[in-house]
């Protein structure tokens, strides 16, 4: 049977450019995020590899509820992707909108956490593969960044549940990419990754052996 993939932040960007990978690689992709029209889309465009589960990662209920329709749709669940992630409108810890900040760490920190505990118990029946969006801002110290700040947490988190994970079999990766060309950021910069760079990188790390466990994914722009 073909493996399954469940996937935050699937509506756009990144996500979006890793389900179709996963679906032109072979595999089957359950697909989370808010937008359940652009949810539609994809899966128009994927067809029956494809689930969509519209649903706010800032919501337990809602990925435990989502994790249960695909384990049962597709038969189990492989690798899960924790990729839904926002920034700030106006960046600062003073200067920044408050409610805009605990929206931010809300979906950073908080929709991660929640992701990977309703996502885990379905990952140790199939010894699987976890995978963070981190980000180059997750790993290098930017001037004032929560959003840096945020991605910290994603750093540090994966590093402990690598370790944790293994105990059982399953294997956790982090990737951390510079800018991508994706609905992220508004103005235009000329030098960016595309976001099928990326999902290159997530594919690589759960088709890895698993006797290799991919831990870090560090992606420049080169040019
Ligand atoms: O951005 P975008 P990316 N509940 O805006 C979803 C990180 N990153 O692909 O809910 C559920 O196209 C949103 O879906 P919707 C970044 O931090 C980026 O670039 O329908 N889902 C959409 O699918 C983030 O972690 C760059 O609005 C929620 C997706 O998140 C990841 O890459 C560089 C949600 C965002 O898609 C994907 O971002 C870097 C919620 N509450 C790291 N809130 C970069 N682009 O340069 C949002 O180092 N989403």
């Amino acid at each position: 049977a073909n493996k399954t993939l469940f996937i935050t932040g699937a509506s756009s960007g990144i996500g979006a450019a890793t389900a179709r990978a996963a679906v032109a690689g072979g595999w089957n992709v359950a697909l989370f995020a808010r937008s359940e029209d652009k949810l539609g889309v994809l899966v128009d465009e994927l067809g029956d590899a494809a689930l969509a589960l519209p649903g706010d990662v800032t919501d337990l209920g809602a990925l435990e509820d989502a994790v249960t329709r695909a384990e049962s749709h597709f038969g189990g669940i492989d690798a899960g992707f924790a990729n839904a992630g926002r920034g700030m409108k106006k960046a600062g810890t003073v200067e920044g909108d408050a409610d805009d900040m605990r929206g931010m760490v809300d979906v950073n920190v908080m929709g991660l956490l929640w992701t990977a505990r309703a996502v885990i118990p379905a990952l140790k029946k199939t010894k699987g593969t976890l995978i963070l969006t981190g980000s180059a801002a997750g790993r290098r110290h930017i001037s004032g960044s929560i959003y840096g700040a945020t991605k910290w947490f994603v750093h540090g988190y994966a590093g402990n549940m690598a370790e944790e994970m293994r105990e059982w079999g399953g294997r956790c990766t982090v990737i951390a990419p510079g800018m991508v060309d994706t609905p992220f950021f508004d103005e235009g910069k000329p030098d960016k990754l595309q976001p099928e760079d990326v999902a290159d990188a997530v594919m690589h790390a759960i088709k890895a052996d698993p006797r290799a466990a991919v831990r870090e994914i560090f992606l420049m722009p080169q040019n």
